[in-house]
């Protein structure tokens, strides 16, 4: 995940855990939710294992009434 930003983003997956990772790619911790800060690169390992349409979005209502929303659809 990119934030190309000057905001931090609370940014939220439906439907699976993920895990942050660090520098040498290692997985860290296991989340739903990751803040990404302003600037930030973030690897994030996910095993898409859930079928479904899944919403992807950023945790700030604000944010996400601006378009910070998507589906990520799992076959
Ligand atoms: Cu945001």
């Amino acid at each position: 995940m990119v934030n190309d930003t000057a905001f931090p983003h609370g940014i939220h997956l439906h439907g699976h855990h993920f895990w942050e990772t660090d520098q040498n790619g290692a997985r860290t911790h296991l989340r739903d939710t990751t803040l990404v800060a302003p600037g930030e690169t973030m690897t994030i390992v996910c095993v898409l294992d859930n079928p479904g349409a899944w919403m992807l979005h950023c945790h700030m209502l604000s944010h996400q009434a601006d378009g910070m929303a998507t589906w990520m659809q799992v076959s």
